[in-house]
């Protein structure tokens, strides 16, 4: 098709092509007005990302090198004071009021409320409640994750969630937690990716605790984890029992879900096979795990676990995908993955080279809709520090999720990756995800960029 032809086609479905992304960019006239009746619209964030002066598993690990001299984080800056966001809440809510979102996702860091074992700091506590009162009052409804990729050094020491006794410990904080929120929280996910976090600390090794290769424990950690959970909902179902925000539910549980789309390399056997088991382990294992409470995971010849587990099955209320790239999927069987991984040649690509697929959203929409759940995506965005492509990104990636709805995917929100540039664990300072760019070290300003005004435009069309 001649470029000229593109554009009077483009022109007519009321599109305009772009270079950059693949595809047409819809027009933001109508985008969102496909989105359902009150579809959730907010930005997301976690708290070690973000807070700065967090003192906790990370905190040496930013200091540290790996054994060929190579720093822990690319820029070798540790994450400092962040965004100094625990010291600015107030930029960080103005900064979302002026982009009319209705919800926020951010997490509180158990290392700040429980420094050490059983001592628990009030004040932290008080702050984080604070934040959720005056989300609220301001009509946007928070979610708030419990653990997102830290550890208290305590929890560190003793192993972290590569021992069962953690589970009890983590059960503790988010019922405490729990409790305290209960009149002004509904909405909780007491992990945020956990075949994530049990992959860079044990199979890549590239966060802490930077074990190599270890693949039994890497699936350990995520049954410890997805036990967790299941203690974490039932606590969290127990101490909750006020509706914050009236819509006849106290509590609402979810994970956050790390899809990503993982295609074979070539047609050959070994390739698919090893794509497919990929995929099994990382995408579908850990939703199966919650609508059948059998954690199974299995990779032929190395790893095997079918063990019924309590509390699992129906221990979320809806399912959370945080989406962004798809990977291919080279068999390799003398690594400990059994493949390389890496993002197709000649497709667009962000500054941390992912591959730019909406239509990977589109898919894992449609696929995880047959479990069942409401479905939310919990994040999805772009490092972009130029914002060259980031509206493009945003706008094409909402039209995937109003494709999926209209073809019956129940789908209520949206939380864009992220609210401003902040620490991107071992990529350090190098990546920017953020709507708003962060005047790092200085006067912390957080300075809007053009795609704001994408993100705003879209809200302002879902109905409501
Ligand atoms: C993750 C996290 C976020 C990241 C984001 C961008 O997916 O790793 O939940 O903490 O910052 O995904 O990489």
């Amino acid at each position: 098709m001649t470029r000229a032809l593109a554009a009077v086609l483009f022109a007519l479905v009321g599109c305009t092509p772009r270079p950059g992304l693949d595809g047409a960019v819809p027009s933001l006239d109508t985008l969102g007005k496909g989105l359902p009746k009150g579809f959730l619209w907010g930005t997301a964030t976690a708290a070690h990302q973000i807070e700065g002066g967090n003192d906790n598993d990370w905190t040496d690990w930013e200091a540290g090198s790996f054994p060929d001299g190579t720093p822990h984080i690319a820029d070798g800056k540790p994450s400092g004071q962040a965004c100094d966001s625990w010291n600015r809440f107030d930029e960080d809510l103005a900064a979302m009021q002026a982009m009319g979102v209705t919800t926020y996702r951010f997490s509180v860091e158990w290392s700040r409320l429980e420094p050490t074992e059983g001592a628990w700091d009030a004040a932290a506590m008080a702050r984080y409640r604070d934040w959720t009162v005056r989300l609220r009052a301001a009509g946007i409804e928070p979610m708030v994750t419990l653990h997102h990729f830290t550890l208290p050094k305590w929890v560190a020491a003793r192993k972290g969630f590569e021992t069962t006794d953690t589970q009890a410990a983590f059960e503790a904080f988010v019922r405490r937690v729990g409790a305290e929120l209960q009149d002004t929280v509904d909405f909780w996910c007491p992990f945020n990716e956990i075949n994530v976090y049990a992959a860079q600390g044990y199979l890549s090794g590239v966060w802490p605790p930077g074990t190599k290769d270890d693949t039994a424990l890497q699936v350990t950690v995520m049954s410890n984890m997805l036990k967790a959970h299941a203690k974490a909902a039932a606590g969290l179902r127990e101490v909750d029992t006020v509706d914050a925000n009236g819509d006849g539910a106290a509590t609402v549980i979810t994970h956050a879900h790390h899809v990503r789309v993982f295609q074979p390399a070539s047609h050959s056997v070994l390739d698919t096979a090893i794509a497919g088991l990929t995929d099994d382990v990382a995408n579908e294992a850990i939703p199966r795990a919650f609508q059948t409470g059998r954690i199974r995971f299995s990779v032929p010849g190395t790893i095997e676990i079918d063990e019924a587990v309590d509390g699992l099955a129906g221990s979320i209320d809806v399912l959370s995908l945080n989406y962004y790239t798809r990977d291919i999927i080279r068999a390799d069987l003398g690594s400990a993955a059994l493949s390389q991984s890496y993002f197709k040649g000649g497709r667009p690509r962000n500054d941390l080279g992912w591959d730019l697929y909406p239509d990977g959203l589109y898919l894992m929409l449609k696929r995880f809709s047959s479990y069942g759940w409401p479905l939310y995506v919990s994040e999805n965005g772009t490092a972009d520090a130029a914002d060259d492509f980031r509206s493009d990104y945003l706008a094409q990636h909402v039209a995937a999720i109003e494709r999926a709805v209209k073809e019956g995917a129940d789908v209520r929100g949206y939380y864009h990756w992220s609210l401003m540039d902040n620490f991107e664990w071992a990529e350090g300072y190098t990546a920017s995800f953020g709507l708003y760019a962060v005047d790092f070290g200085n006067t912390f300003a957080r300075n809007k960029r053009p795609s704001v005004d994408t993100f705003t435009a879209i809200g302002a069309n879902i109905p409501r």
